[in-house]
């Protein structure tokens, strides 16, 4: 799990951990699920408004009532609807695809899978390209401007959405490459809540004004041409790249240089 906050290795006397709590560290040949493992003993880094007796005064607006996984009660309607397959335990607990993590408890809007929409939108050619970025005002790194996916939402339109929230850009009319859908190492994951994302390209001929809007505390156009120049141009501005999305943005690179 990648972090770039501070992580607090304390884990309260309650049992909860911080949210940024790193994990207990997960050995590459534990990882699978498949593995047993009977003394692994996850980190729980439920945040307190998701934690079963809040849950009963109040559930926050972007969160499902559930306060552990076996309330759910369509699980086969939501792993036929998931964008990455995904298992469940004896416990009827879903299993993060990619196997443990090393943190249990939720600190995402649904048990499971939790589907994002990414739009990576880039401007100029191959001899000078950007890629657009937003610093993400929950964890301070420079990030694609992306999104949970609304309930009876489609990913194009969460796209576009997204980006016109996050950015004021409003894309609307442009067709998107959908680059793919895949797991996302977000700071939120844990075994049993996970993002999982819909990426896609939005090409421009040129730079457009954007403004910083929801979630976002600022909003720039990087150098894109390689993942090492968008690195380096990042740290200049004494900013990180949000690691999670490194794999969106070379996947974006490899399209965009087989196309030139
Ligand atoms: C990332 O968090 C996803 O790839 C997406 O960019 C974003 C969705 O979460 P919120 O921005 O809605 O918090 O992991």
């Amino acid at each position: 799990m990648n972090t770039t906050r501070n992580a607090a290795d304390v884990v309260e006397p309650d049992g909860y951990a911080p949210v940024d709590h790193p994990g207990v560290t997960v050995p590459e040949e534990l990882r699978c699920w498949s593995v047993s493992w009977p003394e692994y003993a996850p980190v729980t880094i439920t945040p307190p408004e998701l934690r079963p007796l809040a849950l009963t005064q109040h559930v926050p607006g972007w969160a499902e009532p559930h306060a552990t996984p076996d309330m759910v009660r369509d699980w086969e309607q939501r792993q036929a609807d998931a964008l990455v397959p995904f298992e469940l335990d004896e416990q009827g607990r879903p299993l993060h695809p990619h196997g443990r993590t090393g943190r249990t408890g939720r600190n995402l809007g649904r048990w499971g899978e939790n589907q994002a929409a990414d739009p990576i939108v880039v401007a100029g050619t191959s001899e000078q390209r950007w890629v657009l970025l937003i610093t993400r005002d929950d964890i301070g790194v420079e990030a694609i401007p992306g999104g949970m996916v609304d309930p009876g939402e489609t990913a194009p339109n969460a796209l576009v959405r997204e980006l016109r929230e996050e950015t004021g850009i409003d894309l609307t009319d442009q067709q998107p490459t959908i680059l793919g859908r895949q797991v996302v190492d977000d700071w939120r994951t844990t075994d049993h809540a996970w993002v999982a994302s819909t990426s896609a390209l939005f090409q421009l001929p040129g730079q457009v004004t954007a403004t910083a809007g929801d979630d976002a505390a600022d909003v720039c156009w990087f150098p894109f041409g390689s993942l090492d120049q968008l690195t380096a141009a990042v740290t200049a501005a004494g900013r990180t790249l949000y690691a999670a999305h490194r794999p969106l943005l070379q996947r974006a690179l490899e399209y965009l240089n087989q196309q030139s």
